[in-house]
This record gives C-alpha cells, sequence and structure tokens, in this order.
C-alpha cells in the first residue's frame, strides 16, 4: 500500500493529466460513435481501442468513436467499472525494464445489453454506426465442430430464437439490429469478427445466415446481399486483470482504476478490406489491409493460440502457473520449438515478406515476457472451442500428408488429463469451460481411455475416426496417467 492519494481514472483526471501517463488530448465530447463493438473484455481493449485511441490523438478523426456492448452476465463488472470511470481505462504495456501507462479514451459510452437489450437494438439501427466489431469469443458463434454449421441446440442460440427480445448470443443482437436498419431503408452495418478463428469473419456470416433463416428468411436474403463480413486477424497477448494489476498501477502510477488492462508491446492487426459502409483509416495507425487473409490468419492461429493451449495444459499439469514460467523452462523449450517447427510449420506456408523463422524466435521472445504474467489458467480456459480452431485442424492436415502429430497429439492428451479435474497431487483442478460438467465427467469416468471424448463430434469432428492419432492419443494419455506430466514432455520432446 501507499500513503500517496492516487487519482480516481475518470473524466476529471483529463484536464490536470499526471506526467507520468500518457493521456488523451483530443476532445472526447466532439467524437462521433461510429463502431459498436460487442464483447469489451481485456483483449477488445488493449487492441482495437487503442488503435482507434491513436487515430483519434495523431490524425485528427472524429467519427469513428467506439460504443461498447457488453452482453454476458459477467460483464456486469466492466459496465460498473467503465461507467463509474466515464468510460477512460488505463491501459499498461509492460517487458523487460519498460513500463508505460496510458490513458485510453475512444470508447465514448458503454451499454451493458443484459440489462437493457433495447438500447442497444436503438444504437444499433440508428444510421451512424457503420461497423458492429465482434469479440465473442471463439465458443460465441455456437457452431458444431463436425459440420460447420451452426448448433442450433445450443441453449443461446434456442433463447435468443425463442426470446428476441432479450438474446443471450451475438445472433439475437445482430439480427434484431440489421433488421431495423432493413425496415427503415437504411444502409446495413458491416460486420467485423475479431476473434480467433480462421475466417472469421465468413464464419460470422454463416452463423448469422443460419440464425435468421429459422424465422426471418427475407432478412437473411437482405444480409446475404448488403452485409459485408470481412476477415481479420488480431493479435496481443493480454492477461486478465486480477487485484495484482489494480495494486500495480495505483503504486507504480498513482492511480485508482477498478478495471486497468495490461498488455504487452507487441500488437498486430490484419484486416481484408472488404466493408460495406465505409471504415476508419486504421493504416495509418499500423493496421494492414490485404486481399488474402489467409496465410497470417493461418500463421497467428496455428503458431501462436496452438502453442498457447500446449503451453497451458501441459505447464498447470507440471505445476506451473504463468506462461512465462513454462517459456522459461529448460524442459519445455525443445518441445514447444519441434512443435511449431516439425508439426506446425509445415502446414502455414509462406507470407510475402514474413519469416517465419523470425516469427516463431518472436513468439518465444512473447511467451517469455515475465512481466505481464499472463496466466496459465486463462490460457486453459474453454478449450472445447479453442481444441477444435487451435489444435485439431492441424492434427487433420498432418494425418492427410501422413506427417508428424506426436506433440499436437501431446496438447490433447494434457487437455483431456486436465479436464480430470484433479491434478497428480490430487488437488483441484479449476475447470473453466461452458461444458466443463459434460468433459469432466466423462475425462474422469474413463480415465486413459479417450474414446468416449472423442466421439463428441461436436469437438472433434471426425477425428476420433482416425486410427492413428486415437492409438497415438491412448499411448499419451496412458503416458500421463502412469508416470506424469513431466515424464511425458520428456518422452515427447
Ligand atoms: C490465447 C489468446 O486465449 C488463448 O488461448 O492464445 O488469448 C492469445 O493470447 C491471443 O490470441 C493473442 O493475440
Amino acid at each position: 500500500m501507499t500513503n500517496i492519494t492516487s487519482l480516481p481514472v475518470s473524466g476529471a483526471l483529463l484536464k490536470k493529466p499526471p506526467k507520468n501517463v500518457k493521456c488523451p488530448t483530443y476532445d472526447r465530447a466532439s467524437l462521433q460513435p461510429g463502431i459498436l463493438h460487442i464483447g469489451v473484455g481485456n483483449f477488445h481493449r488493449s487492441h482495437q481501442a487503442l488503435y482507434m485511441d491513436d487515430l483519434f490523438e495523431s490524425h485528427g478523426v472524429k467519427d469513428w468513436a467506439i460504443l461498447g456492448v457488453g452482453i454476458m452476465a459477467q460483464d456486469a463488472d466492466m459496465n460498473r467499472a467503465l461507467n463509474a470511470q466515464d468510460r477512460l481505462y488505463t491501459l499498461v504495456e509492460k517487458s523487460g525494464n519498460n513500463a508505460s501507462a496510458r490513458i485510453i479514451g475512444s470508447l465514448k459510452e458503454y451499454v451493458f445489453g443484459c440489462e437493457k437489450p433495447e438500447d442497444v437494438f436503438k444504437k444499433m439501427a440508428n444510421p451512424e454506426i457503420k461497423i458492429v466489431s465482434l469479440t465473442a469469443t471463439e465458443g460465441g458463434y455456437c457452431f458444431h465442430q463436425g459440420t460447420g454449421e451452426l448448433d442450433l441446440k445450443n441453449p443461446g442460440v434456442q433463447n435468443d430464437l425463442k426470446n428476441p427480445d432479450s438474446p443471450r448470443t451475438i445472433f439475437g443482437y445482430l439480427a434484431e439490429g440489421l433488421d431495423r436498419r432493413r425496415k427503415a431503408g437504411a444502409a446495413p452495418f458491416t460486420v467485423l469478427s475479431c476473434d480467433n478463428l480462421q475466417h472469421n469473419g465468413e464464419v460470422a456470416k454463416r452463423t448469422l445466415l443460419a440464425f435468421c433463416n429459422q424465422d426471418r428468411p427475407d432478412l437473411a436474403k437482405w444480409i446475404e446481399r448488403n452485409v459485408a463480413f470481412p476477415n481479420c486477424m488480431v493479435d496481443r497477448i493480454t492477461p486478465g486483470t486480477t487485484n495484482a494489476e489494480r495494486e500495480y498501477v495505483r503504486t507504480t502510477f498513482n492511480l485508482d482504476d477498478a478495471f486497468p488492462v495490461v498488455a504487452e508491446p507487441f500488437k498486430q492487426w490484419v484486416i481484408e478490406d472488404t466493408f460495406c459502409n465505409g471504415r476508419p483509416q486504421l493504416e495509418k495507425v499500423g493496421a494492414q489491409f490485404t486481399s488474402d487473409i489467409t496465410p497470417y490468419e493461418k500463421m497467428k492461429i496455428r503458431l501462436l493460440n496452438a502453442t498457447h493451449s500446449a503451453m497451458g495444459y501441459l505447464g498447470y499439469l507440471c505445476g506451473y502457473r504463468y506462461i512465462y514460467e513454462i517459456a522459461q523452462a529448460p524442459e519445455f523449450i525443445p518441445y514447444l520449438k519441434n512443435l511449431m517447427d516439425e508439426e506446425i510449420t509445415p502446414l502455414v506456408g509462406t507470407i510475402p515478406g514474413v519469416s517465419l523463422t523470425e516469427y516463431k524466435k518472436r513468439l518465444m521472445e512473447r511467451f517469455a515476457n515475465e512481466t505481464i504474467r499472463d496466466q496459465a489458467l486463462r490460457i486453459c480456459m474453454d478449450g472445447s472451442s479453442k481444441m477444435p480452431k487451435f489444435i485439431l485442424p492441424s492434427i487433420a492436415e498432418q494425418l492427410e500428408r501422413d506427417g508428424p502429430i506426436r506433440k499436437l497429439t501431446l496438447c490433447v492428451a494434457s487437455w483431456i488429463r486436465f479436464l480430470h479435474g484433479k491434478d497428480e497431487d490430487g488437488n483441484e483442478i479449476p475447470i473453466n469451460d461452458p461444458q466443463a460438467e459434460r468433459l469432466n465427467k466423462l475425462a474422469r469416468e474413463h480415465g486413459d481411455n479417450p474414446e468416449p471424448l472423442l466421439a463428441c463430434a461436436d469437438i472433434f469432428g471426425d477425428l476420433g475416426k482416425s486410427e492413428r492419432f486415437v492409438s497415438e492419443l491412448k499411448l499419451l494419455l496412458k503416458h500421463l496417467y502412469e508416470n506424469g506430466a513431466h515424464a511425458t514432455l520428456k518422452f515427447c520432446s
């Protein structure tokens, strides 16, 4: 604790900005909203909101302010914190001995959809909103991994079809917002998915059309003809905020912020330029526009996100709690390097002007950044939707070309061992996944036999039919149960 009184983050702070913190100098009151963003979590606040803040601060842009929206019950804390702080928050970038803090001013409003869905619909209907961007997480698109189609049995999707006035998923909001535009004869907004899915725009389009086709086929047709869904690749490692970050911001920068965000210095955003109703000039602040997103998203999701998952599950089982500890552990380095070099890189292809060797070297440095204290459990969250996007497609492609799969399969085996819910010393493993109950039951009851889990086609598709994969998985899972995580890591390195 410190005895200096810390300054609350709010509009008043900007009138007398502290010397050690960069603050917006643009006039926030004169900003016009242009983007409505659903899912204002830490990633959005360290990434897209920062790009927009840069655009307002350095290029005099005024018409693309962000109107933030939360649609999940767990967004209640963000709603409270942001609205109490005039939608301002502290972003700290940290690496080595360097740490810098700035106040981000690009969020003009924040509406909590769980309490006020009608307010969100009204905002979406307003033609001044030209883009609705999304960070809905990998699971937020509710599609069945086996078929790629919207899962109509998903409880959120069912709720939104039955109760269009109080949606719980992106679909209910997007459908109602776009329908109001259509009925008013107004131009639609672009839907910009910023989630870690390959072809995230196409996934958003496919699932939204399937949703609308249930009871609003005319709307579906209108969306298909008029709405753009650019694909994009987003990147910035952003840990969750805990009291340690709040205390750090208080003691280091003398700021009292209920929800600061800490991130690494690196950031990347590659976007397809297919917006249907204008866009901000993000290229002025470091975003890259491209006509072919495929190699970029493959590079990022298959290398960064997959290696993250491999570190998360196995690292947690080995007793580590932070990603930097795992990335720095001598016993992990060869496994991670070989996983990327031998089993993933041959699938990524080439990107003009990008050296994958450099990219991977940089990744290892980023993972090893101990100042941001990225939590292994953050990475281990939502495995049921991350595994099919980050890891399983590489296994499927390697199987097709008769290539190596051991290190990728170790990640799946570690996940299944993690889902058991008790570590090697009998301590509880906190499983944070919408499917936790079902998966934990299967993992606990069947131990080293992965077959009942592999039968979950909504996660594994038809990978469970591959003899080679199944026997490899059985071998590694048995090894994990019999010899423990450290020995299995050694066996696979
Ligand atoms: C992580 C990502 O959640 C995860 O599993 O891999 O959140 C990762 O930190 C970001 O995609 C980095 O851009």
